[in-house]
This record gives structure tokens, C-alpha cells and sequence, in this order.
């Protein structure tokens, strides 16, 4: 390392724990960190239009990748920008450092120029938050920081004065090891058996699984083959379960479809395996055990009977051996039959002449992004109906991801998420699954993938309101009112900042048009003139229901198609064993 200065030492950190960019704009405070990174090898500095994109850029790449990644936002308003994305991943647990500069030391508390306080400001939105007032905290408060990010999972912010910055280090740096990854938690051997004495007593048994199934999609199988027992997920566990599942009854919660209400309810035992899914309307309420490696979220959404502490597959591993094989396969099959039914019955309630209603039906628009896009694409979804459309029309495989701000629900996080993803994947398919409402809320980061030339394709699903809004207000009763956005061409505007850009009004120019964005090599963007009125609200509801039904707080699932989903509950019913092995 050629510098001396205290930045050079918290760029070598960084470098020592494997960042290769931060995110950011520069400013005074800022600026000895923006001189280490000119002149570090091995890492670089990403201009964002906006530090908040910039701290959503690093929570998508630390999210994808599980390594850890750095944003940056100058003294006072640079990183009070930094909040919401850095809210995003906190809740998500994905490790991110967040170098907030501060304002000079000398000053602090006299209510200077730009003043705040980013060690209190930050604190909500991460798990360490430290002031480096002195050199000689480093370089260990900065490691601190990294081994926060990377062992609890979230954020760590280092605030600390430019002129700090500026002054020579005290210490050497020297080398120590990281960590590579993380211990799964076995459970205790009294709580697997537990476990085993629960599964093997009920008659039937479903497992609801959350974002915690990730690599364990095979046990999971496994443990539903045993049991003969449906399988559910929330919306982050979808992209690692739902795909290859004989067993899948689909998604629980408010844009969810499908058996997996039904399935949850009617069992004899629901497991939850991974999930801290945060709507217990949905949830049954009884007869419940939950598994988790973090042992805070145990217990939090609903009564249990059991609690386990341990990481799904080292769970799920201990205790298959002590499960028996139930041969009763009646309330699968049952359920089973219950999904395809169910996703029959919107389709055909949707399909009709689709593909010539204007404006397009975004939802058509969704099924044909779903078969062009590649098999190991990165979607990145926006807050708002995108939600609902990457739920339901996107197929998961094992190799796709699908993020979102689904625990932070935040507006706008498409785009910066998709600048994180391409630079972690440079070679890799990624696209932002956009609404006009958050497109228009960052729209600077057009200018942020133009300026850099990432190759991201930008879906926006234009249908110039807020749309998940004007859906709410409805079922709400209440008006719709300021849900407006106007009329913009996003493709003109993208097309004025240097992107590739087409513009949409036709449903029969959907497919050439987004196979075109897709195969062009440099950034491009799709506006999609979708209709604002697609989503049905379904018929079962009453006027109770309909009256003081607030969001996510019901137990009514929207109606609306289900894309590949009904293709794959029709097979999984085809593939039932005939005759089942006992009989109801
Ligand atoms: C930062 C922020 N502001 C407001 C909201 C409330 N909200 C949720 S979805 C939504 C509308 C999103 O509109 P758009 O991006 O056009 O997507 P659409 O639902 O129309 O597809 C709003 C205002 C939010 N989640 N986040
Ligand atoms: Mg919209």
C-alpha cells in the first residue's frame, strides 16, 4: 500500500476483506477515502447519481453474493441519503460497510455547516455504528465493522471526520484472517427430538418454507417425501424451493396463490422452516414449530409448540434419520389438486384474449419477460405491483435470482439494485423489473448506467400511476386520489441519457421488442405502456371485507394469473402416484 493516511489504512481493510468497489459521491469529508481508492489496486470508486442508490447498489451485490460490499456518503446530507438503502440491507442481512463521513471534528456540536450526527442518524438502520475519532482506533474499529457486516449479517457504519481521514495512521495494518464463512447452528439434540416426536405423531403436516431454505432445497424434498407434506413459501422463499418441488402448493400472503392458505391451515402441523414471514393473519395460529438459525425470530409472529434453533438444512439433516415414512399421501394429493384448481381457475379467468388488450396487460407482458429472459438472469423488482408480477410469472430454477426490497418495501429499489447486480455479475442477464413511480423516483441512475455502460436492461411497467396504490385505496374504499403520475415517454428520456431504448404501445410488439433490449450487448431500456386497471380484485370478497381492509393485514389473496405456475401445479398433480399408496 503506498499512503500513510489514516484513509489508506481503512481502504486496505476494505481490500483485506475483499471489496472491490464503493459506491458513492464524492465530497470534502469524503475525499482522502476517493484519493486512497485512485490510488489502491484492486478496487474502485462507483459514481452514483444518488447515495442512496449507491447504498441499494451495494445491498443487492452483498445480497447476491453474500461477500461483503461498501457504500459511501459525505458529510451530513451524502449520508443521511444513505438510509434507505441501507435500511434495505440491514433487514436483509446482507453485509454492507457504510463509510459515512463526517463533518470536522473540531466542529462537531456547535451546529456547523452541514451537521449531523451519522453515528446516532445511522444506528436505526444498522447493528454497529461507530465514531473513529482518533487513528489510533484503527486499524481494529474498522475490522470490527467488516466482521459485524459479515457475521451478523446487515450493516456496519464507520462515521469519521475528513480531516481524520486526512491525518497519519498510528498503527501498522498488518494481515489477520477473515472470516470465509460462517458456522450453520446445529440445534440441540433434545430439540431434534422434539422435532422428530412432533412430525412423527401428527397425521398431516406441511412445511411453509422462507429466504432460510437456501441450500436446502434437497432436504427440504426429502423431509416432505417423508412426510407426505405440501409445501408453501413466502415471497423470498420462492427463488429456492418453489422450483422442481412435487410438492409445491404455492405462496402465502397477500400476493400469494395457489393452496398453500389452505394447506397451512388444515394441517395437522405447520413447520416453518427459515421464514420470518411477517403477516400472522395468514398464518394459522396454533399447531406450529418453527426452525431458524437466528434465534430472535423464534416465536415473534405466532404462537409455537416447538422452537428450534438451528440452520435449516443442519436441522433438517439431524433429523431425518428419526422421521418415519408416513404412507397416508391423501391430504397432499388433496392439496395438490386444490392449487392446480385454483390456478385453473385464474387463468382462465385472465387468459382471455390477452394478448390483444390495450393497454397491455402487464401481466402478459410478465409471462412473455418470463420466457425470453435467460435461465440464470438476475431480476431485480420494484416495490409495487412488480411484486406481484415477479411472484407470479417469474420461474424460479435454482439458477435465477429474484430480489427485491421485499422485507424493507421501499419504492425505487429496482435500478440501483440492478447496477449492484451487474457489476458483481458482469457477464450475467440482469433486469430491472421497474414501476414508473420508482423508475421516476431515481431516475438519475439512467444517467449512472449510461455514464458507467452497464449493461443492465431496464422492463418498465409504465402504466403512469402508483399503481399497488391505487389498488390499496380501493380495497380500502376510499377514493383513488393522487395515484396520477402523468404520461412519460421513459424510453425518449433514457434514450436522450445513451441507452438503447424502445417504446411499447402495442401487446403483439412486447416479445420482439424485449428480445431485442435483451440480446443488445450495452445497457438498454424497455417502456412498456401497461394498463393501470389490471388487477382484479377477486370476487369472493365482501363489502365488510372491502370496507377498512388494509394491506397485507387480510387474509383476501389477489386475484390474477399465475404464468409457468399453472403448468407446473398440472404436472405435479399428473405426477401423483396412482393408486396412492393408502387410500383416504
Ligand atoms: C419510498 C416509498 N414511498 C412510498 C411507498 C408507498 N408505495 C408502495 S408501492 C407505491 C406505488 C409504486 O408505483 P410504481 O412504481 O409506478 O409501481 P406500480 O405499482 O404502478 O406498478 C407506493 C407509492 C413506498 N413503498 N416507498
Ligand atoms: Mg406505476
Amino acid at each position: 500500500m503506498g499512503g500513510s493516511a489514516l484513509a489508506d489504512q481503512l481502504v486496505e481493510v476494505l481490500l483485506e476483506a475483499g471489496v472491490e468497489r464503493i459506491y458513492g459521491v464524492v465530497g470534502d469529508s469524503l475525499n482522502p477515502v476517493v484519493d486512497a481508492v485512485r490510488r489502491a489496486a484492486g478496487i474502485s470508486w462507483i459514481h452514483v447519481r444518488n447515495e442512496e442508490a449507491g447504498a441499494f447498489a451495494a445491498a443487492a451485490e452483498a445480497q447476491l453474493t453474500g461477500r461483503l460490499a461498501v457504500c459511501a456518503g459525505s458529510c451530513g446530507p451524502g449520508n443521511t441519503h444513505l438510509i434507505q438503502g441501507l435500511y434495505d440491507a440491514n433487514r436483509t442481512g446482507a453485509p454492507v460497510v457504510a463509510i459515512a463521513s463526517h463533518i470536522p471534528s473540531l466542529q462537531v456540536g456547535l451546529d456547523f455547516f452541514q451537521e449531523t450526527h451519522p453515528e446516532r442518524l445511522l444506528m436505526e438502520c444498522s447493528s454497529y455504528c461507530e465514531l473513529i475519532s482518533q487513528p489510533e482506533q484503527m486499524p481494529r474499529v474498522a475490522r470490527s465493522a467488516v466482521q459485524h457486516a459479515l457475521g451478523r449479517g446487515g450493516v456496519a457504519v464507520l462515521a469519521i471526520s475528513g480531516d481524520v481521514l486526512h491525518r497519519d495512521q498510528a498503527f501498522a495494518t498488518g494481515k489477520t484472517a477473515g472470516v470465509i464463512a460462517n458456522a450453520t447452528p446445529a440445534p440441540a439434540p433434545e430439540q431434534v427430538r422434539a422435532l422428530a416426536s412432533r412430525l412423527n405423531e401428527a397425521r398431516t403436516v406441511t412445511l411453509f418454507c422462507g429466504a432460510g431454505v437456501e441450500h436446502s432445497h434437497a432436504e427440504v424434498m426429502q423431509l416432505a417425501g417423508r412426510l407426505q407434506s405440501p409445501v408453501g413459501h413466502t415471497l423470498r422463499g420462492k427463488e429456492w424451493i418453489q422450483y422442481d418441488n412435487p410438492y409445491d402448493v404455492g405462496m402465502s400472503g397477500l400476493l400469494g396463490y395457489g393452496a398453500c392458505y389452505e394447506a397451512s391451515h388444515e394441517a395437522d402441523l405447520l413447520v416453518l422452516l427459515g421464514t420470518d414471514f411477517p403477516y400472522q393473519d395468514f398464518l394459522p395460529g396454533a399447531n406450529t414449530v418453527q426452525v431458524d438459525h437466528d434465534a430472535v425470530r423464534l416465536g415473534r409472529r405466532t404462537l409455537l409448540e416447538l422452537a428450534v434453533h438451528g440452520d435449516v438444512g443442519a436441522t433438517l439433516r439431524a433429523v431425518l434419520p428419526l422421521v418415519q415414512q408416513k404412507t397416508d399421501r391423501s391430504f397432499l394429493d388433496r392439496m395438490l389438486h386444490r392449487h392446480a384448481e385454483a390456478l385453473e381457475q385464474v387463468v382462465s379467468a385472465y387468459t382471455h384474449d390477452i394478448e390483444h388488450h390495450l393497454p397491455i396487460h402487464p401481466e402478459y407482458a410478465a409471462r412473455i419477460l418470463d420466457e425470453v429472459a435467460a435461465e440464470d438472469a438476475v431480476f431485480t423488482v420494484d416495490t409495487g405491483m412488480n411484486n406481484v408480477w415477479a411472484a407470479r410469472y417469474i420461474t424460479p430454477n435454482g439458477r435465477r435470482r429474484v430480489i427485491g426490497s421485499f422485507r424493507h418495501g421501499s419504492m425505487a429499489n429496482a435500478l440501483p439494485h440492478a447496477l449492484g447486480a451487474q457489476l458483481a455479475y458482469p457477464g450475467r442477464q440482469v433486469i430491472s423489473m421497474s414501476g414508473d413511480g420508482g423508475l421516476g423516483m431515481l431516475l438519475g441512475e439512467l444517467l449512472t448506467v449510461s455514464m458507467h455502460q452497464l449493461p443492465v436492461k431496464i422492463i418498465t411497467f409504465n402504466n403512469s400511476a402508483l399503481g399497488m396504490v391505487k389498488l390499496e385505496m380501493l380495497v380500502d374504499g376510499l377514493p383513488d386520489d393522487q395515484t396520477d403520475n402523468s404520461t412519460f415517454d421513459y424510453a425518449a428520456i433514457a434514450r436522450a441519457a445513451g441507452i438503447h431504448s424502445l417504446r411499447v404501445e402495442q401487446p403483439a410488439n412486447v416479445e420482439p421488442a424485449l428480445m431485442e433490449a435483451l440480446a443488445h450487448p450495452g445497457p438498454a431500456l424497455v417502456d412498456l405502456v401497461t394498463d393501470a386497471n389490471a388487477l382484479s380484485i377477486p370476487p369472493h370478497i365482501t363489502a365488510g371485507q372491502v370496507k377498512g381492509f388494509a394491506l397485507g393485514a387480510g387474509k383476501v389473496v389477489l386475484d390474477g394469473g399465475v404464468g409457468r405456475m399453472a403448468e407446473l401445479a398440472r404436472a405435479n398433480v399428473r405426477n401423483i402416484p396412482r393408486p396412492p399408496l393408502v387410500g383416504p
